[in-house]
């Protein structure tokens, strides 16, 4: 009968051995969380191999991503669709055993990680998903949303002021099936962190209204069995688990030290290892009787089975709820969800609004959320500024979570990395605002986003100069640059209410991107379209006003559109012909047909673009031999008109631009 230890040491083999042969990796932290990690998957976890994404499954996070040998061995020993080729192939391409645990990539990792300090966060975003659902969904006697969310940690994410953000807020929030445990080790890359690193972590998680439990000797099973118990009987607030571990635990002359942090333990090393552990079998051979006591599928089917038949009770109960519940789960729209968003879009062109695209934007959600019960809105202490309440917004709070907002506070890279655990959780849709300059302090987690493929929306404004007296510090200058070049995102700026409707319909049915939305402080005129131009709107880029033979073709996004248009009618006045392209998201129109780019920007014509923004980007579509009016500097605080006129982005400086171009 195999002991506990046995199987801890079935992780440090694995792990060990897997970095070896990859000649590159972590085995430190694996080896040092070995234990904790037997105990919790052995006797706590509830999931099922054969179906990853049973929506009811305790979530487990490694926010500690370097350990990522860690996951995958407790993949391939419980059961889950990772054969032990997988394990020898570590880190090569093609494997499913990348070097940091990447979602979609293997079965059985709910969110990719290595980013420290990201991990806990999309952990407290899934906690609070949980708490929201069985807030909206769970009825007296009938429990089918109520699981637990499980966090692994080390020094570097507690370091990291993310986890200040989130953690700070899960207390506030009171997520009490958070259970987070700090692998506290005393090191981290440079050696021991007491050069650095010397918060009072439990002072500081208790001032946050968090459970802790100190002091847990993290190689002893039986004290970290013990504080589990204790974190899942305390359902009112988040438990921290402190558990004192050795990096690298096992080997006789690296444990303890950094050594073993990211680096393979070498041949002669892990020969010792072995020893020391008393682990005698071949690098990645696993015992029948330690594979079989780790398997975790037949418990795994009768938990599910079990929550099967409560769910088919609450079905009974509540037929409805439990098939929204289903159609929520899956990421399903409601059936008439393109009918109401056509008829929406349609409204907002005949009323024809002069509105702040922001405005635009509220307007949107308003009409939207009500068939969209799913949607979960939030912004980071700026919901006056961004416009993202609307009249059926309900703020969720330790008390009450049923409803469908998250008041955020100031915390951009937090409620960022929150809104991909929700959105990876399942069963809502969430936004998340803040001025669109403060997006910086966000953008790895949208990063994540973009990289994870999840369609997280978020709403921006205060999009450019056009935001005035602020001034620089909030003047976004670069920041379309950036989130254009990242891969599998999609940043829209719309020039009116009307590509604000359609911008918000896109970012609701993506399935695969997130989108962001930039949206304008001020007042923007509204554009006539045909219903073909509002068709076209998706595209990302199309004819607003088309030309014969035209002599230049002027590229305008959001608020200076209407400064194209207007440079437009001059040239026109002049005798020349001029056709205006609006492109509100350059990512969705770089991917339409050749023959539709060639409409919207036909061969051979002198292109020019008009930005109040970085102007580099544009050279890809004006190339050298056209003209680009935009921003090469940082903003100043001044009324909007008059920053307009300072920085020369107005229709005379386009019309002075063709003029000499052409
Ligand atoms: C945001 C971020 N910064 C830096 C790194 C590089 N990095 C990876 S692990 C690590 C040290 C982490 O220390 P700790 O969490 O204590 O891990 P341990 O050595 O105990 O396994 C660093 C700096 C990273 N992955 N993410
Ligand atoms: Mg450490």
């Amino acid at each position: 009968m195999p002991s506990r230890s046995d199987l801890a040491n079935a992780i440090r083999a694995l792990s060990m051995d897997s970095v070896q042969k990859a000649k590159s990796g972590h085995p430190g932290a694996p080896m040092g969380m070995a234990d904790i990690a037997q105990v919790l998957w052995a006797d706590f976890l509830q999931h099922n191999p054969a179906n990853p994404d049973w929506y009811d499954r305790d979530r487990f996070v490694l926010s500690n991503g370097h350990g990522s040998m860690l996951i995958y061995s407790l993949l391939h020993l419980s059961g889950y669709d990772l054969p032990i080729e997988e394990l020898k192939n570590f880190r090569q391409m093609d494997s499913k055993t990348p070097g940091h645990p990447e979602y979609g990539y293997t079965v059985g990792v709910e969110t990719t990680t290595g980013p420290l300090g990201q991990g806990i966060a999309n952990a407290v975003g899934m906690a609070l998903a949980e708490k929201v659902l069985a807030g909206q969904f769970n009825r007296e006697g009938h429990d089918i949303v109520d699981h637990n969310t499980y966090a692994f940690l080390g020094d570097g994410c507690m370091m990291e002021g993310i986890s200040h953000e989130v953690c700070s807020l899960a207390g506030t929030l009171g997520l009490g099936k958070l259970v987070a445990f700090y692998d506290d080790n005393g090191i981290s890359i440079d050696g021991e962190v007491e050069g650095w690193f010397t918060d009072d972590t439990v002072k500081r998680f208790e001032a946050y209204g968090w459970q802790v439990i100190p002091r847990v000797n993290g190689h002893d099973p039986e004290e970290i069995k013990q504080a589990i118990e204790t974190a899942k009987a305390n359902t009112e607030q988040p438990t921290l688990i402190c558990c004192k571990t050795i990096i690298g635990f096992g080997s006789p002359n690296k444990e303890g030290k950094e050594d073993c942090h990211g680096a393979p333990l070498g041949d002669d090393e892990i020969v010792l290892t072995r020893e020391k552990l008393g682990w005698n079998h071949p690098p990645f051979e696993i015992p029948a009787d330690i594979k079989a006591k780790w398997d975790a599928k037949e418990a795994g089917a009768k938990a599910e089975a079990a929550w099967d038949e409560k769910f088919a009770a609450y079905s009974a109960a509540y037929p409805e709820l439990a098939s929204e519940f289903v159609r929520r789960m899956k990421g399903e729209l409601p059936g008439d969800f393109s009918a109401i968003a056509d008829a929406f879009i349609e409204s907002v062109n005949a009323k024809g609004e002069v509105i702040a695209s922001r405005k635009a934007s509220q307007n949107s959600i308003e009409a939207l959320a009500p068939s969209l019960p799913e949607l979960f809105g939030g912004s980071a202490d700026l919901a006056g500024s961004n416009l993202t309440l609307w009249s059926g917004a309900q703020g969720v709070s330790a008390a009450d979570p049923s409803g469908n907002y998250c008041f955020y506070g100031v915390r951009e890279f937090g409620m960022t990395a929150m809104i991909n655990g929700i959105t990876l959780h399942g069963g809502l849709k969430p936004y998340g605002a803040t001025f669109f300059i403060f997006m910086e302090y966000a953008r790895n987690a949208l990063r994540m986003a973009a990289l994870m493929k999840q369609p997280v929306i978020h709403v921006y404004t205060h999009d450019s100069i056009g935001l005035g007296e602020d001034g620089p510090t909030h003047q976004p200058v670069e920041q379309l640059t950036a989130m254009r070049s990242t891969p599998n995102l999609n940043t829209w700026r719309p020039a009116d209410a009307v590509e604000s409707a359609v911008a918000w319909v896109c970012a609701i049915q993506s399935t695969q991107t997130p989108n962001a939305m930039v949206f304008s402080r001020q007042n923007l005129a509204h554009n006539e379209r045909t219903a073909q131009q509002i068709a076209d709107i998706r595209k990302g880029g199309y004819v607003l006003k088309a030309a014969t033979n035209p002599d230049a073709v002027l590229i305008a996004t959001g608020s200076e559109v209407s400064l194209a248009v207007e440079a437009a009618a001059t040239l026109e006045a002049q005798g020349k012909s001029i056709q205006v392209v609006s492109m509100p998201c350059t990512d969705v129109f770089d991917t339409q047909d050749q023959a539709y780019i060639n409409e919207v920007l036909p061969a051979g014509v002198k292109r020019f673009a008009i930005e109040a923004a970085a102007k580099d980007f544009w050279y890809k579509y004006v190339g050298l031999d056209g003209g680009i009016i935009g921003m090469s500097s940082f903003g100043e605080s001044a009324p909007a008109g008059e920053l307009y006129k300072h920085f020369g982005i107005t229709a005379e400086a386009l019309v002075a631009l063709v003029e000499e171009k052409i």
